[in-house]
């Protein structure tokens, strides 16, 4: 069992003293991360199955990614959009073509991204398809979770998110996740997007019925709708699949792409989408100081290489039955039910054994890190880069952690 040393406590109470208290971590002070591990200042090592939301899909300190950020950072690594940079252009070209689309639209962090999306949106709504100003209406998903902005939180429904934060943008309707015939009511003539995550992160890893993408797709071409597929943790390899609407065949109009678009190295997102809507953005209608940098551009341009062997996704497809197998005999044995997506799975906790946030707890002084969310869920989320018997050691931890 690990323990925190006095000097971890020191360093917890200086973090809990000094920063705002909007996170509740576990108490655990890493310093570094190798591969599928990360290691504490006593000098524990721990499973990381958090992967930072996603953000480190490819493993802690990717030697690639590493020598090409190092190599970028003694040339140059911020220049802002004012001039041209020899690292853009090929970021930008590699990942319209990992998309099949042909325009890149970048930023740095995830709500950054969908911000600029619901721009677009309302943008191509009144010069393209002729809503008129101001009125253009965008629906969303129950559960959903986007980011943290005062117009992302406008349209979420965790009151722990957007308590005090009003007023509120308007523009925006919810319909619930998964049901078609919802999203058609809700759809009017002043509809000019349809926002969604393929799969469900913070609600806790919820997985649409079977052919519901699909159906999103098919409505939002049926009434000249965008479809905007929030892709920002579901994608890039972390369900089994480049994105996760490559699961059911469906392409969205715009892509949103973030967390591991920066190789868990820095800050890189992006909106991907084809001219006809990337293109209504004009010289000084939007941007951002650091969106597209050099730095950022290298290490982007290597994350897409490494998704174009094609390696990850392959590798969270096998190993992500695997632990879905291994998941499901523990139902009836301290968990309820286990839903997943190649390397990421939620796992609900019987209700007798506390909330999940205990049992992550538990994990952590064996050796794994995960967290819980919504009260009695646990979700996985291992580097793609995790071997089968280091699958098995999270997994012996998790039993002994549903006993103890
Ligand atoms: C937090 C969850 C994960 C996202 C999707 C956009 C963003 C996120 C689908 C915004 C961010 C995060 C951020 C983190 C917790 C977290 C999260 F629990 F809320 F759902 F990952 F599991 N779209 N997800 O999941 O990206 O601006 O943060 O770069 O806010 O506490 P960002």
């Amino acid at each position: 069992m690990i323990v925190p040393s006095a000097e971890q406590r020191r360093a917890i109470q200086q973090i809990d003293t000094y920063g705002s208290h909007n996170y509740h971590p576990l108490p655990v002070v890493v310093e570094r991360g190798e591969g599928a591990w990360l290691v504490d200042i006593d000098q524990n090592r721990y499973l990381d199955f958090l992967s930072a939301y996603s953000a480190v899909n490819f493993g802690h300190a990717h030697p690639t990614l590493v020598k090409v950020a190092t190599e970028q950072l003694g040339k140059l690594a911020i220049t802002s959009r004012a001039v041209y940079s020899n690292t853009y252009g090929p970021f930008i070209q590699s990942l319209a073509d990992l998309c099949g689309k042909e325009m890149v639209l970048p930023m740095n962090t995830g709500v950054e991204a969908v911000e600029s999306s619901l721009k677009l949106a309302r943008k191509w709504g009144y010069e393209v398809k002729g809503v008129p100003e101001d009125q253009a209406h965008i629906i969303v998903m129950e559960g959903n979770f986007h980011g943290r902005t005062i117009s992302v939180i406008s349209f979420s429904d965790d009151d722990v998110a957007t308590t005090s934060y009003g007023p509120f943008t308007p523009g925006f309707t919810k319909v619930p996740f998964g049901d078609l015939v919802a999203m058609e009511a809700a759809i009017t003539d002043h509809t000019v997007a349809v926002l969604v995550e393929p799969i469900q992160g913070e609600a806790g890893i919820i997985t649409p019925p079977a052919g519901y993408l699909v159906g999103v797709r098919e409505l939002t071409q049926r009434y000249d709708v965008l479809m905007i597929a929030d892709e920002i943790q579901s994608g890039l390899a972390r369900c089994g699949a480049t994105f996760a609407c490559d699961l059911e065949g469906v392409v969205p109009d715009l892509y949103l792409l973030g967390k591991a678009l920066g190789g868990g190295i820095l800050p890189v997102s992006a909106v991907v989408g084809n001219a006809d809507i990337l293109g209504v953005l004009r010289p000084g209608q939007h941007g951002s100081t650091f969106g597209g940098n050099p730095l950022g551009a290298a290490v982007g341009t290597a994350v897409v290489e490494l998704l174009n062997t094609g390696e990850f996704q392959q590798r969270s497809r096998e190993l992500g039955a695997y632990l879905r197998t291994r998941l499901d005999e523990l139902i009836g044995q301290g968990v309820t039910a286990v839903r997943n997506s190649g390397l990421w799975a939620g796992v609900d906790i019987d209700p007798s054994l506390g909330p999940a946030r205990g049992i992550c707890e538990r994990l952590l002084q064996r050796g794994v890190i995960a967290k819980d969310t919504h009260g009695s869920t646990i979700r996985l989320a291992p580097t793609l880069v995790i071997t089968e018997q280091e699958l098995d050691q999270a997994l012996e931890a998790l039993v002994e952690a549903l006993d103890a």
